[in-house]
């Protein structure tokens, strides 16, 4: 089951090629992140591959080492619906509104989404009048984007795909590609797909969690087979003008999934001073050196251990915790930490597809958030940190009976009952 890896020094860069990775994090043998299990299978292991990280000297691209076939990655099982949160639908429709405001668009233009999963994003287009077209290869989520008139292709994105749909006379005005170019095994020939594609005057919006705080809030937990990069401006300026596109312009949203960026790449080179600036103070920051990257490794130790020395404390003291957000992030933290059913007894989620599932590896059973108020389990462990204000707001009755938060980055807290910042 686990692919032949080369070794660090001889595998080369996703973007550059450079075959001088430096390593900088091992999380071990992880299992994958989103490949929930049926309670037939709680007594089998999951397979479980190797989980390292490496910086670039070269390009300065952040990246894991390993690669798993897509196919068991996204389609299998892939029950990831960003429909689910509150937050990243407000995002979206404000996102969508400014694009057709500011270009523009209506019904003789395209809107591509690349990894337009339920159709989430593509609906406002919909709505505006815009035509639109989504990309994606898992099933269940095609089905319900088709459901709300969004038609979708259901393959992975490349090169051959935008060659394919350009001779068919398709170009796209503007294309989005949320949270996917980290997905992508073959980095280049996604960017190069996007070129293909986009018309000489269009606009790719590309949006990833951020690096910098990946680092700076020990984000660890985002580390997982599914994320093979982890950009930073300078890795993806480096990246697009060595497909003919240039990052013209950076937004910043810090609530959203711990920090995420906005890239704005186009085939015509219009840098503004924000770019500018981030590029500057990227490197100003140190992040073009391995050094930045170097104690990492270290932080992350600490992180388990003090969160596991809490959860035994608790445990101790006759307290129950259980945790909340079947998220991939979790996966990574739990296996990770090695927090199985002698710490946490149960997760929840709201996304019913994950209900009645096991999280991958430890297997602690995945159930309806209604739980907790039946329950009432002294702590809940958020590991999808990154909706700490929408999960506080639906847990009002949890944590007006005296539940209490745990979030664990930066480092393992125990949140007071009254409201306070997100992380
Ligand atoms: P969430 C996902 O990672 C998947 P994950 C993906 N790999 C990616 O790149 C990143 O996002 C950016 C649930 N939930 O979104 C829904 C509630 O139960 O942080 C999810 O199962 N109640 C494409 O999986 C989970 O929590 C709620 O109120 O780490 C959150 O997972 C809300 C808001 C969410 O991402």
């Amino acid at each position: 089951m686990l692919s032949a890896r080369p070794a660090a020094a001889d595998r080369p860069c996703r973007s550059c090629g450079s075959t001088r990775l430096q390593p900088f994090l091992d999380l071990g043998e992880t299992p994958l992140a989103d490949a929930l299990v049926r309670p037939e299978h709680a007594n089998e292991t999951d397979p479980r591959f190797p989980l390292e990280v490496a910086f670039c000297p070269e390009c300065t691209l952040v990246q894991i080492l390993e690669d798993v076939p897509p196919a068991q990655l996204f389609v299998d099982n892939y029950l990831y619906f960003s429909s689910f949160s509150d937050a990243v639908q407000e995002h979206s429709r404000s996102h969508v509104d400014g694009l057709v405001d500011s270009r523009g668009l209506g019904a003789d233009s395209l809107a591509v989404e690349i990894a337009s999963n339920d159709g989430y994003l593509l609906r406002h287009f919909v709505a505006r009048g815009v035509p639109v077209l989504g990309i994606d290869p898992a099933p269940t989520q095609a089905d319900a984007a088709e459901a709300i008139g969004v038609p979708t292709v259901r393959e992975f994105f490349g090169t051959e795909l935008a060659a394919r749909l350009r001779a068919e006379g398709r170009r796209a005005d503007v294309i989005i590609a949320n949270n996917v170019m980290a997905h992508v095994p073959d980095l280049n020939g996604f960017v190069a797909g996007m070129r293909t594609l986009i018309k000489d005057d269009g606009v790719i919006t590309v949006e990833n969690p951020y690096v910098r705080d990946l680092i700076e809030h020990r984000e660890f937990d985002t580390i997982y087979h599914e994320h093979h990069c982890y950009f930073s401006c300078t890795a993806v300026d480096r990246l697009v003008r060595r497909h003919g596109l240039y990052l013209n312009h950076v937004e910043y949203f810090p609530r959203l999934h711990g920090g995420t960026l906005r890239w704005h790449i186009s085939p015509r080179e219009e840098v503004s001073d924000t770019a500018r600036e981030y590029l500057a103070a990227e490197a100003a920051t140190g992040m073009l050196a391995f050094d930045y990257y170097r104690d990492f490794g270290a932080a992350v130790e600490s992180i388990r251990a003090e969160l596991v020395a809490l959860l035994r404390q608790i445990r101790a003291d006759g307290k129950r915790v259980a945790a909340y957000g079947a998220a991939a992030k979790g996966s990574t933290l739990i296996n990770f930490a090695g927090i199985g059913p002698d710490l946490v007894d149960y997760v929840v989620d709201r996304n019913v597809h994950k209900q009645g599932l096991l999280m991958p590896g430890v297997h602690l059973p995945i159930r309806d958030p209604a739980a907790l108020i039946e329950d009432q389990p002294d702590y809940l462990l958020l590991l999808a940190w990154n909706f700490l204000d929408e999960i506080r707001a639906q847990q009002a009755s949890y944590i007006e009976a005296g539940g209490r938060l745990i979030v664990p980055v930066p480092r393992p807290t125990v949140l007071e009952p009254q409201p306070a910042e997100a992380v």
